[in-house]
Formats: C-alpha cells, sequence, structure tokens
C-alpha cells in the first residue's frame, strides 16, 4: 500500500556544527538568559547564527516547511554544550544553564515561522518541556513516564482546533519541536502519518470517526483540575485545506455510542499494524512534527542512571 509519510531529513558537516557552536556559546555567555523570560532574545541569537552557518538547503527546507504540509523534519549534528547539566529527572533543572541548547531550539522554531508557546495547565506553565523518565510518573502514559507504553497519540487532543491565525493556547498544538540532548537508551520516537491510518480503515469505520460522536480527554501530563474533557466531538476532521487531521489519544478517547466505540477498536487494531519512521533522537537532533496530521509514540523502556537518562527537551509552536 502507498505510504503518505513526507519527513525532510537533513544533518550538518561537523565544520558548520562547530562554528555554530561557538558563536552561539559567545553570544549567550554575556548575559543570564532564561527559556521563560528572554526566549524572544534567545530566538534572535540562535536565529542569527543559524542564518549565517546552515547550508542553504537546510535553510530552505526550515522555511517552506509549514507552508509544504510535509509530517515532519529532521535536523542532525546541531551544536551541544561541553558543560551540560545532569538530565533533570525530576522535571525541571536551571534554564540559564542550557542557554546554547534554547538559542539553537528557539533560534530553529523561528526559522520554521513559527512561534513557541506554553500553556498554563501542563508543564507548571514553563516553555520547555523535560522529557525524561521522571520517577514521580512511573506506570503514567506521559512524556515524563518510561515503564508503561505512551500508545500513537497527539498530544493535548483535548482540545478544539483553532482557527488559523489564532492564540494557539486554547486548541491543538499544531507543531511538537524537540531537541534531543541524551538518549544513550536509543529509544525511538515513532512518527505516523494520518494519510496512512486513513487509508487502512473501511468506509463505515471512517465515516464513524468522522461523527461527533467522542468524547477526549487530558492526558496525564496535564495539571487534572485545570482541564475538562471535550465532548461530541469527531476523532477525524479536515482542516481549511481540506487535509484529515486528528485528535487521539488511547488512554482518554472513549466513543459516547455502542457503533463510535466500535469504531474506535478498529481504529486502534489498524494503528497496532500502522507503517510508522522510528526516529532514535541522539543529542544535537532537532525534529518538529505536524501534531494535527501526525500521531506519535515511544514505547516502554528502561531508564538509565538518572544523571545520564533519556533528556529531550519539547517545546510546542504555532
Ligand atoms: O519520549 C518521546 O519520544 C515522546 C514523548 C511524547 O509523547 C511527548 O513528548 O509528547
Ligand atoms: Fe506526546
Amino acid at each position: 500500500m502507498a505510504n503518505f509519510r513526507r519527513i525532510g531529513r537533513y544533518r550538518l558537516e561537523n565544520s558548520v556544527r562547530d562554528l555554530l557552536g561557538k558563536e552561539i556559546a559567545e553570544r549567550v555567555s554575556l548575559t543570564r538568559l532564561d527559556s521563560d523570560i528572554d526566549d524572544t532574545i534567545l530566538a534572535g541569537i540562535g536565529a542569527h547564527a543559524l542564518r549565517r552557518y546552515l547550508p542553504g538547503e537546510v535553510l530552505h527546507g526550515l522555511d517552506v516547511f509549514t507552508a509544504a504540509g510535509s509530517h515532519a523534519i529532521v535536523l542532525g549534528n546541531l551544536p551541544m554544550q561541553d558543560d551540560l547539566p545532569a538530565t533533570p529527572v525530576d522535571g525541571f533543572g536551571d534554564e540559564i544553564e542550557v542557554a546554547v541548547l534554547n538559542a539553537v531550539h528557539l533560534g530553529l522554531i523561528r526559522l520554521l515561522h513559527t512561534t513557541p508557546f506554553a500553556v498554563s495547565f501542563e508543564n507548571g506553565g514553563r516553555l520547555i518541556r523535560n522529557v525524561v523518565p521522571n520517577p514521580t510518573a512511573s506506570g503514567t502514559t506521559s512524556s515524563w513516564g518510561a515503564d508503561s507504553e505512551f500508545f500513537w497519540h497527539s498530544d493535548n487532543p483535548h482540545q478544539p482546533f483553532g482557527p488559523p491565525g489564532s492564540d494557539p493556547r486554547p486548541y491543538v498544538p499544531q507543531y511538537l519541536t524537540f531537541l534531543a540532548v541524551r538518549n544513550e537508551e536509543r529509544v525511538p520516537t515513532e512518527l505516523a502519518a494520518i494519510e496512512d491510518v486513513v487509508a487502512r480503515l473501511d468506509q463505515t469505520t471512517l465515516d464513524r470517526l468522522l461523527a461527533h460522536e467522542f468524547q477526549v480527554g487530558a492526558p496525564d501530563s496535564n495539571d487534572g483540575d485545570l482541564t475538562q474533557p471535550l465532548k461530541d466531538t469527531p476523532i477525524l476532521d479536515f482542516d481549511t485545506d481540506g487535509r484529515y487531521r486528528v485528535r487521539y489519544d488511547r488512554g482518554t478517547a472513549a466513543g459516547a455510542t455502542p457503533a463510535a466505540a466500535e469504531a474506535l477498536e478498529r481504529w486502534y487494531e489498524v494503528l497496532r499494524g500502522i507503517p510508522a519512521e522510528e526516529l532514535v533522537l541522539e543529542p544535537g537532533v532537532f525534529m518538529a512534527f505536524d501534531n494535527h496530521r501526525v500521531l506519535h509514540r515511544r514505547r516502554a523502556f528502561t531508564p538509565g542512571p538518572a544523571a545520564a537518562a533519556r533528556w529531550l527537551r519539547r517545546c510546542y509552536a504555532a
């Protein structure tokens, strides 16, 4: 069967990585830059250096990503810091210590022509989510979990889709961006294109998933008392360009009618066999994907020693 997944992949030469790292480290060393207070300044520093050193082909790929409607973009071998702190397994660390990472990450979000944002009901309202094996989240299907599989899902699917050009915060985030810091466990982040799922559904199931007969709740990562489930909503619908988009989390989606529950069961069976991209995000890899048109998954894993455990940095963008 055809495969609809479109992922742009790029990797920097070591010489480019080193020039970029040197310039950004110099620029951020003069002041104390925090991702929650100084995000615009960090983005400016990062974007300037990236525009100066990235090859034209990579700049072009970033430039057209959102307009082209690709599912994801991956850029490897970005500069890291020599003086990386221990993995903040309890969720939060000193953001000032990772200013180089933040300048790279927020600079790339700017080159995508998107705006980074945080939501008040998750991650303590902080801009960057440390995706780490947090011992307090064990047994939960959360980006802080490890021992449970985090099955195919979209992030914050309990929110409605927003009209283009809105304040993104009350809506399903359109883009998820990640900068990988550590992944010695080599745990992949898997991506599946919504078109590949739809192509494998029978017509009855597809019609039912488009009906306003589902309830979709907030994931475990949300501060429970601050969010409400969305009711009488479809799992699938169409964006303003007529493309399918999806809102789903196995743990929080339920059918409100017997037919809807049955369709959700069929959908789950199809997802279990869906073709996917398995991306082991290594240190220095940036990845962004369209959370409206991509489902993602992370399987259960055994974390390495806490200080060097898997560590991705995630930021929503729209
Ligand atoms: O750990 C991963 O690879 C992805 C986790 C996840 O689902 C998320 O951060 O939204
Ligand atoms: Fe997620």
